[in-house]
């Protein structure tokens, strides 16, 4: 439809895009390679997309390489301004780029409209911090003497994203990277490849206006070889990956195997614990969000309710009605609450889990499937459904990326902490109470094990200012906010003796 050529147009897609960019300029691939895109929202092709080689990838290396020998001499600051250019290009383009967010992933145009205002929002925050870059100063035991610490930049940073913030959290790590001195090289998902070109696009404008040299923004298209590539690439000494915990595993691995460094944002299997003090009807709210928005696809989703036996029936069927009420349909109409999955391994995923469910006991409450008919002409439809089951069951321990939504019983606090923990993943967690001895339970070292802990608010929706990840098979890893920036800097320890003798630490005596 119109609409949507015009926003391909503004953020100059074509019909056949090619494999990479170094920044300035986009490179032609040998590959005769294709990656379609498809869009979920109506089955339609969008564009098509060139998949790099591995003399494509060794071309970007090298520009990059190149490129950190300047850019890493550029003052912290006057980089912090091309971000904040960047910024503001964002905000030209949060319409367009929010709308095609929408279209080429399926989320709701408002949380596509959000994901490019967490850009703009760490593109902010990486500002102020291209002022600031930290280090201590220390008292050396030696007569003047000088004792500090500073931070450099690494190198290249590598930058793996996945389908489900296909922009957002490219713009975490690559806005915090530049300002901190490194150069980027970006693998999108092969899912969203089009969103990245957008992106690469709109950096491209501000790379010119400033005479940024080639390699300091690069994009590379290509499936899991180039991934591969970047985790095995000793000239790559950062590789940031956000995906499923499988994916992770393999790229922590190869880049530990050569001692260079992950950062790691992995699966989730977050729960919210309603406690018999709980708001409900604030709860409802923040339960239904967080379980079907993106239609269950975020990595802070949703998955499992935790809920206090005395306010079990009188949540349950709160939660039920406001399932009933949920529109599901095209994302790009305000009205829907639901989009569709990614495509139609997701949907299989989604039905699988399902089963494996059942297989093990789960009761449906709100039943899940898959939606025909007009409006679902792609496929990937589907309804949000909810399930009673135990914590235990091997697909409760195992993040669908898909609306389902488990709900557990409990009568204690410790044993609604214990089953809230009781899962490989660690990224968000959340209770719902109005009784501060539960908040701050929940909070202390007895309480989530998670990266992020949350009280009378939903397991979804972080803010930038803090440090976001997880711990577990979520993988460790924290971007965006707080101190997340030292992830991409190396730290040198500097000692300066300005005096005329060479007194040596811990009184050690040695004269010529
Ligand atoms: C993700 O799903 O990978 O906290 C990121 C949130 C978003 C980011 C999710 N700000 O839900």
């Amino acid at each position: 439809n119109t609409t949507i050529n015009d926003i391909l147009k503004q953020l100059a897609i074509e019909t056949n895009n090619p494999a990479y960019s170094t920044g300035n300029s986009w490179g032609k691939s040998t590959s005769e390679k294709l990656i379609d895109s498809y869009s979920p929202v109506d089955g339609q092709k969008i564009a098509a997309v060139a998949m790099a080689t591995e003399d494509d990838y060794n071309t970007v290396i090298e520009t990059a390489q190149q490129a950190f020998l300047s850019w890493r001499t550029v003052p912290a600051p006057k980089r912090g301004e091309m971000v904040r250019q960047f910024g503001e290009a964002l905000r030209a383009n949060k319409e367009a780029l929010g709308t095609l967010v929408s279209y080429e992933m399926g989320k709701s145009l408002q949380e596509g409209f959000g994901e490019v205002q967490e850009m703009i929002d760490i593109c902010d925050f990486a500002v102020g911090l291209s002022r600031q870059l930290y280090g201590l100063t220390m008292h050396s035991e030696r007569p003047s003497h000088r004792m500090y610490e500073q931070w450099h930049p690494l190198g290249i940073v590598g930058i793996i994203s996945a389908f489900n913030f296909p922009v957002a959290v490219w713009a975490w790590n690559t806005a915090l990277a530049w300002v901190c001195g490194n150069v980027c090289i970006w693998k999108p998902s092969e899912k969203t490849p089009l969103t990245a070109i957008a992106c690469q696009h709109i950096i491209e404008k501000v790379l010119k206006a400033n005479d940024i040299p080639e390699g300091v923004s690069n994009l590379i298209i290509g499936d899991r070889a180039i991934g591969e590539l970047l985790s095995n690439d000793g000239r790559v000494p950062l590789v940031s990956a956000t995906g499923s915990t499988k994916m992770g595993k393999a790229v922590g691995a190869a880049v530990g195997a050569r001692l260079g460094r992950s950062l790691l944002e992995l699966g989730g299997n977050n729960a919210i614990i309603i406690s018999k003090d709980a708001d409900l009807d604030m709860s409802i709210i923040g339960a239904v969000f967080g379980a079907v928005g993106t239609a269950g696809q975020r990595c802070t989703t949703t998955r499992r309710l935790i809920i206090h036996e005395h306010v079990y029936d009188a949540f349950v069927t709160k939660l039920v009605k406001a399932y009933g009420q949920l529109r599901i349909g095209d994302p790009l109409d305000q009205n829907n609450h639901v989009g569709p999955l990614i495509d139609k391994d997701a949907v299989a995923s989604y039905l699988d889990s399902i089963e494996k469910c059942k297989a093990e006991g789960g009761k449906f409450l709100v039943e899940g499937g898959v939606l025909t008919g007009e409006g679902y002409t792609s496929g990937c439809y589907v309804k949000p459904c909810i399930a009673e089951v135990k914590n235990d069951y091997k697909i409760v321990q195992h993040e669908t990326f898909a609306p389902i939504l488990y709900l557990i019983k409990y009568k204690t606090l410790e044993e609604a902490i214990a089953l809230q923990n009781g899962v490989p993943q660690g990224l968000s967690s959340a209770i719902m109470t109005l009784n501060l001895r539960e908040a701050e339970l929940f909070l202390s070292t007895q309480g989530s094990d998670c990266g992020i802990a949350n009280v009378n608010i939903g397991t979804s929706g972080a803010e930038i200012g803090g440090a976001f990840g997880g711990e577990k098979e979520t993988g460790g890893g924290r971007e965006s906010g707080s101190d997340a920036w030292r992830a991409y800097m190396r730290r040198q320890t500097n000692t300066i003796n300005y005096s005329d003798t060479l007194p040596l630490a811990q009184g050690i005596k040695f004269d010529l």
